[in-house]
């Protein structure tokens, strides 16, 4: 294929812009970048303008569609191209008359979108026209063909039409001197001699002169026979060769890719730094966030260990409490008491848990006021380590609750309120009026037999001084002492009962520190997780981002890389100066 290189090396870079828009897009990059890439693409795909000039007949149609394989220009014995066909691609065959003179040809024919054809009629038959073509076509054309018939190369009007071409454009300038095969190799090397000199005499210069068989080319592309050995005669070779190399070193073209190509790093440049520096941004704020988790752990470890004086303060405030609420049972459980409680049918000493919990919140309510007070503060403290460290970055709308109020204030008065409720469970939990049932109703039952005894004692002592006053004394003596270790019994089980209770009181001790314990840990992890959820979702955010810039960054160096793989080979095909 015709400048096989170039268009590999311009796809490539067309194919790096590609990506680069897409990541400028991805990255949310300024319109502007896209803009510029997206222009860097079109501008890349500029075809390259072939314009053929030559005399009627010496077969420039014929030679243009063996040049590219493809019968899109017309061809004849007769004069045949009788207007300028400016050939472009098009997905199908379309003709627009663009000046009386000039028909734009749409073909669909791939090579076209890379190469504009342009192809003239004879020189000698359209005298008005070569202005038109001189100064409207030659000097957008990276190729101007001349091509002279090897039958007649004499013919004065292509001369002539050289001669207005401006010495300028002279440098795009290539002879071909087509019909070879109706010549013999003598006679086209004593032509190709002669017109050398020609051109030298009257332009003061050589033009590449190729002597060629577009006849032969065009069998040897058409057909299947002895295609190779076509070829060879056709002369094709050498000149496709030059026009792959003038197409590959056109100084322009490769001035626009290594144009294109700068531009385009100074954009990938500045979004790499860009992404670098974003990144680096990430990872930091991420990192901030695990050390801002890590000092949350230690913020709830630091938080609680301040609740440690107050658990050692409620637990003297419940032994204080427990031996009030002892005392009070005690003088429930005097002999006395039973025997009025028998005659009152006043079954238990009522409400002693109530009393119980009552003491205690009187001693350490105000207490745990304070320690909710500790754990606002802390609360807040921390709320001002974050915001410090954010710099508002952060959703920070999960610290006011659904009524507007800081969560600070409704984490004391929850803690507060959570507080009365755990002492209020662990004081149902003891069972008081469960422990002092049993005994006091034994104690009562034993009280209440006691009167009985005393009023059969004379009965029964009476009956045994009917045989005997010694009977007598005797019953009088056994009855008082039964009444006696009645007695005994009675208080022995009174006592043994407030023993269980205080016992169990002190027994308990440890569950209302560790219930406290525990309600103070999950309050403060409670009010805590607020960070939580606040740095989290922050968190993964980042932790995402990190990973789509990485991903990105990886694909910026792919470009670099490719970038700097297509400067080393456009500096190979720089020609030396
Ligand atoms: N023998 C031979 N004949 C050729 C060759 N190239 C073209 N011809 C013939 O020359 C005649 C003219 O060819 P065209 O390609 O139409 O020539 P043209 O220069 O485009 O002619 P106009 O458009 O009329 O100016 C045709 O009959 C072709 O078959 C060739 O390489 N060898
Ligand atoms: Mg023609």
């Amino acid at each position: 294929m015709i400048g096989e290189d170039y268009f590999e090396l311009r796809s490539k870079l067309g194919t790096d812009l590609y990506v680069l828009a897409g990541l400028v897009h991805d990255l949310g990059g300024s319109g502007d970048d896209v803009h510029i890439l997206e222009n860097l693409i079109s501008s890349l795909n500029d075809p390259f303008v072939f314009v053929v000039v030559g005399e009627v007949n010496v077969g420039k149609s014929t030679f243009l569609n063996a040049l590219f394989g493809a019968d899109f220009s017309r061809t004849g014995v007769m004069p045949t191209t009788d207007k300028i066909y400016f050939f472009k691609y098009g997905p199908e065959i379309q003709t627009t008359t663009i000046a009386p003179t000039v028909e734009e040809v749409r073909v669909p024919c791939g090579f076209l979108k890379d190469f504009h054809i342009v192809d003239t009629p004879g020189t000698n038959s359209i005298e008005n026209e070569h202005q038109q073509i001189t100064e409207r076509f030659v000097p957008m054309a990276d190729l101007v063909v001349f091509v002279f018939s090897a039958m007649n190369p004499w013919g004065a009007s292509a001369w002539q039409f050289l001669e207005k071409v401006h010495r300028h454009w002279m440098r795009n300038v290539i002879f071909v001197l087509q019909q070879c095969d109706l010549r013999t190799p003598e006679e086209i090397q004593v032509i190709t001699d002669y017109m050398g000199q020609l051109s030298r005499q009257r332009f003061n210069r050589d033009f590449p002169l190729f002597a060629v068989s577009a006849k032969k080319a065009y069998l040897a592309r058409s057909s299947g026979l002895d295609r190779e050995q076509l070829l060879a005669d056709s002369g094709f070779q050498f000149l496709e060769d030059h026009i792959s190399h003038t197409v590959t070193q056109s100084p322009t073209r490769l001035a626009k890719l290594g144009s294109a190509l700068r531009l385009a790093t100074q954009v990938l440049n500045q979004l790499t730094q860009r992404t670098t520096s974003r990144l680096a941004t990430v990872r930091e704020r991420r990192q901030l966030i695990d050390e801002m988790q890590a000092e949350r752990e230690v913020q709830v470890q630091r938080t609680q260990t301040k609740f440690n004086a107050a658990l050692d303060a409620t637990d003297r405030d419940y032994r204080e409490a427990a031996m009030q609420v002892v005392a009070l049972a005690h003088s429930n459980f005097s002999v006395r008491a039973a025997f009025a409680a028998v005659k009152e049918d006043n079954r238990l000493p009522q409400n002693l848990d109530l009393r119980l919990f009552q003491d205690m919140l009187a001693r350490s309510g105000e207490r745990w006021q304070q320690v909710a007070a500790i754990l606002e503060d802390d609360f807040k403290r921390f709320e001002d380590y974050i915001s410090h460290h954010w710099r508002g970055e952060l959703h920070l709308s999960e610290l006011k609750n659904e009524e507007g109020e800081d969560v600070s204030v409704e984490t004391r008065r929850r803690f507060f309120s959570r507080f009365e409720t755990a002492l209020r469970r662990f004081v149902l939990g003891l069972k008081i009026q469960e422990t002092l049932e049993p005994g006091l109703i034994l104690s009562r039952e034993r009280a209440r037999r006691m009167p009985w005894l005393a009023v059969m004692l004379p009965i029964t002592a009476a009956v045994g001084a009917q045989f005997g006053w010694i009977y007598g004394l005797a019953t009088l003596g056994f009855g008082f002492c039964l009444l006696l270790v009645l007695l005994f019994t009675l208080k022995a089980g009174l006592r043994h009962t407030l023993e269980a209770l205080a016992g169990q009181f002190d027994e308990a001790r440890e569950t209302l520190r560790s219930i406290m314990q525990e309600h103070a840990r999950e309050e403060t992890e409670n009010a805590f997780s607020v960070f939580s959820r606040i740095l989290e979702p922050a968190r993964d955010g980042l932790e995402q981002e990190e990973e789509a810039k990485r991903s990105i960054s990886t694909r910026l160096q792919d470009v670099q890389m490719s970038f700097q793989k297509l400067a080393g080979q456009l500096h190979g095909h720089v020609p030396p100066v």
